[in-house]
């Protein structure tokens, strides 16, 4: 049974690392709320040349989104050409000239972040929250995205793994370990810590636009990281995760299978980790390569889309 706050009464989540009570019995924030106001304001003082990166794809149907969704549906309301036509002058205002449009389109479907309630273990979500606080009508009354309006803003680090290894890109079903995030952060000459927000490149994610048989993309698995990881980035304490692959995780998933997307339900579920996907990394390392610098400020924070599972955004890193 669930109490008034939609927690499951009596659910004791035993799992390890996990992040449950430690904000607070109702936090909804999970590991976003390592970014303090005084972290975000260290992180503004990296800024020194103003040099603007944006680390989203472009927001269109020709992105990789997931074979389980729709993709990206982009629709005007009225056009130039429909003045020159002659079909909308003259209807609303006088000489008024304008264009209007629409975006249809899956939340987790382009650059984007994974709310707390998107991914779920034994009937709870992070903190221990009942999943039918999710209902199609209302939306996610707990875990909402938009409790993240006014964060995922701090210091963004990039290790960025094609790089360190010499590769254009990591091969489909390569398992990242915590010992290629060591290395990769030694020779970049950074260091991970509490309440970053950890940027990992893979190359996956271009490759996408690469291939001509689309297909083969969803077909032959994913770079991403192991089960190991998981352990490593709650020692490491990171606000947040970020990727170029389709969803952080290794595919095929590592044995023994415990269940499909695995790790999600670790770092969403029981670290209260929000999650960046699908994201453009490719300017971010030229980037970091030309500046010989590998940490960042990172404005990140996902649309106030209410009571979501996951929201699009364009993340900029500024140096
Ligand atoms: C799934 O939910 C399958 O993936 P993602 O985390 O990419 O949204």
């Amino acid at each position: 049974s669930v109490d008034a706050n939609g927690k499951v009464i009596g659910y004791v989540n035993d799992r390890t690392p996990n992040n449950w009570g430690r904000w607070g019995e109702l936090d909804e924030k999970g590991t976003a709320n390592l970014l303090t106001p005084e972290r975000v304001a260290a992180a503004a003082r990296l800024i020194e040349t103003g040099k603007v990166v944006s680390c989203a794809i472009p927001l269109d149907s020709t992105g990789p989104v997931h074979p389980t969704r729709t993709g990206v549906v982009h629709l005007y309301g009225y056009t130039g050409s429909d003045f020159v036509a002659g079909t909308k002058a003259g209807q609303d205002y006088p000489n008024f000239q304008g264009t209007d449009d629409y975006i249809f389109m899956p939340l987790q479907g382009s650059t984007q972040w994974d709310g707390l309630s998107h991914f779920f273990y034994k009937d709870t979500m992070f903190n221990g929250f009942w999943i039918g606080n999710v209902e199609s009508y209302a939306g996610a009354r707990r875990g909402s995205i938009h409790q993240m309006k006014d964060t995922l803003v701090g210091r963004g680090v990039l290790l960025d793994l094609p790089k360190f290894k010499g590769v254009d890109r990591l091969q489909p079903q390569y398992g990242i370990t915590p010992d290629d995030l060591d290395a990769c952060a030694e020779a970049q000459g950074v260091t991970v810590g509490e309440g970053d927000m950890l940027v990992i490149r893979t190359g996956h994610v271009p490759w996408y636009y690469q291939l001509e048989d689309k297909m083969e993309y969803w077909k032959v698995g994913a770079p991403g990281i192991t089960r190991a990881v998981v352990d490593w980035l709650a020692e490491k304490d990171v606000a947040s995760l970020a990727m170029d692959n389709i969803a952080v995780e290794v595919e095929p998933h590592e044995e023994p299978f415990e269940h499909v997307y695995p790790l999600h339900a670790r770092l969403i579920r029981d670290l209260g980790l929000t999650l960046g996907e699908v994201w453009w990394l490719e300017d971010l390392s030229a980037t970091c390569a030309e500046l010989g610098r590998y940490e960042f400020f990172l404005s990140a924070p996902p649309l106030n889309v209410t009571n979501a599972s996951g929201s699009p955004a364009n993340p900029v890193a500024v140096f």
